[in-house]
């Protein structure tokens, strides 16, 4: 099935998305501990910019250092974080399954490198963006069916073990933050920080295609931290298995027919009580067939909000 028009509105360029509350993203040095809530020290992201968008673009990294502030401290930093962009053929995850970046051992570098730089710790980048590019939207890997160029960023904890806390925003320019219409951003293994509050809910929203009728929730070092519930115009909020320190936990729950071609809202709500403190969490999402699905950063189809049933039984006329 092709999807008509723009893939989304205006704001899916920043990752974490408007409409997710997700305060980073978290990669760790690859000598970190998983317990500290990475599973694999690396993490990819892919960016579609609409073939319409005939102009030169950035890829803006903020906090690409792991020191100073935002990041999280192991004994001292030491971490260096390598962070790639990639275009060209190889990229697509629709066209080449180890780009997905799923599995350790997989080549989830595939594609041409267009630009590449290693952090350390760095008070020129710390709380600041670094842009790569000028890039060209023609050297991306064409997708026919989100008629996009998809462009792929990769973030490798290639030494020490602290955790890089980071976001992207695609970019018109390089200097400031200003979004392409139509663009959006989607990963199949979404590593993030949880707010350090009781309040914040998290939320990140998995694309349902048509013809999936079950989908298999995992979840990663989530710390006992309150409740995942899934969110759609037809599940008030189901209840997710959760995980605890340093594992997986996963359930099979069943889509609805009228769930397909619209997004989920999966829900991170906070433990009350004792505050759970810089939890890191990995969430992936599989269909009936095993096929990872991509989460994007702005909901294709716009924030699903749950609907009661309405007109099962009318009034008695009085
Ligand atoms: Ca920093
Ligand atoms: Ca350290
Ligand atoms: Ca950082
Ligand atoms: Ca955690």
């Amino acid at each position: 099935m092709l999807i008509t028009g723009p893939v989304t509105g205006l704001y899916g360029q920043s990752v974490p998305g408007k409409d997710e509350n997700i305060p980073f993203l978290v990669t760790f040095g690859k000598l970190g501990e998983t317990s500290w809530g990475d599973d694999d020290f690396y993490q990819v992201w892919f960016f579609a910019v609409p073939k319409e968008f005939n102009q030169q673009f950035y890829i803006r990294v903020f906090d690409p250092d792991c020191g100073g502030e935002h990041d999280e401290i192991q004994g001292e930093f030491n971490t260096r974080t390598l962070f790639s962009v990639y275009g060209g053929k190889g990229v697509d995850p629709d066209q080449n399954e180890d780009s997905k970046g799923l599995l350790n051992g997989m080549n989830y570098k595939g594609g041409n490198l267009l630009a590449s730089r290693i952090f350390a710790g760095e008070a020129r980048y710390d709380n600041r963006y670094f842009t790569f590019g000028p890039l060209n939207p023609t050297s991306g890997d064409f997708n026919t069916r989100w008629n996009s160029y998809i462009f792929k960023a990769v973030c490798e904890g290639v030494a020490g073990d602290d955790g890089n806390l980071y976001k992207y925003f695609l970019s018109r320019d390089p200097q400031n933050n200003l979004p392409i219409e139509g663009a959006n951003a989607f990963t199949y293994e979404y590593t993030f920080r949880m707010w350090n509050d009781f309040r914040s809910v998290a939320h990140i929203y998995p694309y349902i295609d048509t013809g999936i009728v079950s989908v298999k929730e995992r979840n990663f070092d989530w710390d006992n931290d309150g409740t995942i519930l899934v969110v759609s115009k037809y599940k008030q909020g189901v209840e997710m298995t959760i995980s605890d320190e340093d594992y997986w936990e996963d359930k099979v729950i069943p889509v609805e027919p009228q769930e397909q071609d619209a997004s989920l809202d999966f829900q991170f709500h906070k433990r009350q009580g004792v505050l759970v403190k810089n939890n890191n969490v990995v969430i992936t999402l599989e269909n009936q067939r095993g096929d990872a699905l991509k989460f994007f950063s702005s909901p294709i189809g716009g924030v699903p909000v749950y609907e009661p049933a309405i007109g099962v039984r009318p009034k008695p006329k009085k």
